[in-house]
């Protein structure tokens, strides 16, 4: 039983997170999320639209996705890791090599993120209509 483990705020959930989590999920046996919630994005200088409660719910429904839960700190991931078991830590490639220290607990994976999406374009889109 492999477990890939994988972190986001997945704000205003688009098409890129879909994807990835799809091809997370392709990676192992099951799939655990670590969901930002709106404090840790304060931390993170990271402005939500919707809240934590309706986003972790929708991480929580895709088809790829067996656990999801509250990611409150930087600090945590080793302990994710340990408590889910998991076997490898991926991300979208715009986090290439921040992540590498978790080298010594599991493989560490990034992976293209998915081009011309992103919530901060779909902000902009909706902000002109
Ligand atoms: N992503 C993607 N393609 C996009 C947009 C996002 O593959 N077009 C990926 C990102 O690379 C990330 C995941 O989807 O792996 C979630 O993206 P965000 O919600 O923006 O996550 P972020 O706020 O960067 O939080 O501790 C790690 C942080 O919590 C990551």
């Amino acid at each position: 039983m492999s477990t890939v483990i994988t972190y986001g705020t997945f704000d205003l959930f688009h098409i890129g997170h879909l994807k990835l989590l799809q091809r997370l999920r392709a990676l192992g046996d099951r799939l655990v999320v670590g969901v930002s919630t709106d404090e840790f994005n304060a931390l993170k200088g990271k402005k939500t639209v919707v809240p934590y409660e309706h986003r972790v719910e929708i991480v929580r429904s895709v088809r790829y996705v067996d656990v999801a839960f509250p990611e409150q700190t930087w600090e945590q991931k080793r302990a994710d890791i340990a408590r889910e078991r998991a076997t490898i830590f991926a991300m979208g490639d715009d986090w290439v090599g921040k992540f590498d220290d978790l080298n010594d607990v599991c493989e560490v994976v990034y992976l293209p993120r998915t081009q011309e999406v992103s919530t901060t374009e779909i902000r902009q889109l909706v902000a002109a209509l």
